[in-house]
């Protein structure tokens, strides 16, 4: 059983949508302290993070947009996770818009460098501050943590750079040119829907769990809502059509459990202002509860 931290990080600087800010108590309200509970977790912290403030101009950046409010979100978020990881906890960080995966990617490389990480989304967000074309930050966050153009600014001290071929994308189905052009170049591994219409979710899971374990690494998940088709998942401001169904996703929660790998998580972008009576912070939540170990039915030990 883990001891975990939930850890809110109420912002939506990096999008152009009003509403993320919501999220973590969206997700509260859905119930995702308690569920950690009935799973057999201790919860040994349940708080929001409080931003640094820091004065930046948007002026020499733009388009980006709010750099300074990111910088403050990302340079806090950074020492809560990884004070929690430090403490042997799981922190579980709750957005906010993704832009906040800045601030838990590089506490991961502060504490646990080497880990691997799964990105779950419809974007890569591997824009940096000079190939954003729309100035919404929550489009750069894995870029960054690489160390790309920008990070200084962000980071505002030096960080460990993520290792971008350790990190693995599926659900992918939006990407800019210039993006596509810098994953290529990273050797990020991007699993886009076409990838898993053609072998399967549950293939592109195991095959990147099977590298995580023979590198002896721990893995790090960072799901947005827009991994999800909106069709189930309408409480996001940045849907794209085909996503991952409702299985699919869960199959992917209940691989990882089955690992025993995953010592961190960030649930990000959603958007409770465009939910459909919490239906959206609800499907996380089952999500997350199958990630945290709540099966169908018992099962044998499986080796994936
Ligand atoms: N790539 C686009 C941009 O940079 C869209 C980014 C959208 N990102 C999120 N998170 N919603 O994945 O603006
Ligand atoms: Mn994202
Ligand atoms: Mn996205």
């Amino acid at each position: 059983m883990a001891t975990v931290s939930v850890l809110g990080a109420p912002t939506q600087s990096g999008t152009y949508r009003r509403g993320c800010l919501m999220g973590p108590a969206a997700l509260r309200t859905a119930g995702i302290v308690e569920m950690l509970g009935e799973l057999g977790h201790q919860v040994a912290e349940d708080r929001d993070i409080i931003p640094d403030i820091v004065g930046i101009d948007d002026g020499p950046y733009a388009p980006a947009h709010h750099v300074g409010e990111m910088a403050g979100w990302t340079r806090a978020i950074r020492r809560a996770v990884a004070d929690a990881l430090g403490a042997g906890r799981v922190p579980i960080l709750m957005g906010g818009d993704h832009s906040i995966a800045a601030g838990s990617l590089a506490a991961l490389t502060d504490v646990a460098p080497g880990s691997h990480i799964l990105w779950l989304d419809a974007h890569p967000d591997f824009n940096t501050l000079t190939t954003t074309t729309t100035g919404n930050l929550h489009g750069t966050p894995v870029a960054l943590a690489a160390g790309l153009d920008g990070a200084d600014v962000i980071y505002g001290a030096p960080i460990t750079p993520i290792d971008p071929r350790r990190v693995t994308m599926i659900g992918i189905r939006s990407v800019d040119p210039d993006e596509r052009a810098l994953l290529r170049a990273h050797g990020v591994t991007v699993h886009d829907m076409r990838d898993v219409d053609e072998y399967g979710m549950g293939a592109l899971v195991r095959q990147t769990l099977k590298r995580v374990a023979a590198e002896g690494a721990r893995l790090h998940v960072s799901l947005d809502v827009d991994f999800l088709d909106p069709d189930i998942a309408p409480a996001v401001g940045t849907t794209v059509p085909g996503g991952a169904t409702v299985r699919e996703a869960h199959l992917v929660m209940e691989l990882l459990h089955e690992s025993g790998l995953v010592g961190s998580l960030d649930l990000v972008e959603l958007n409770p202002f465009l939910d459909e009576r919490g239906r959206t912070a609800h499907l996380m939540v089952d999500l997350a509860a199958s990630l945290f170990g709540r099966t169908i039915m018992d099962r044998p030990t499986q080796a994936w």
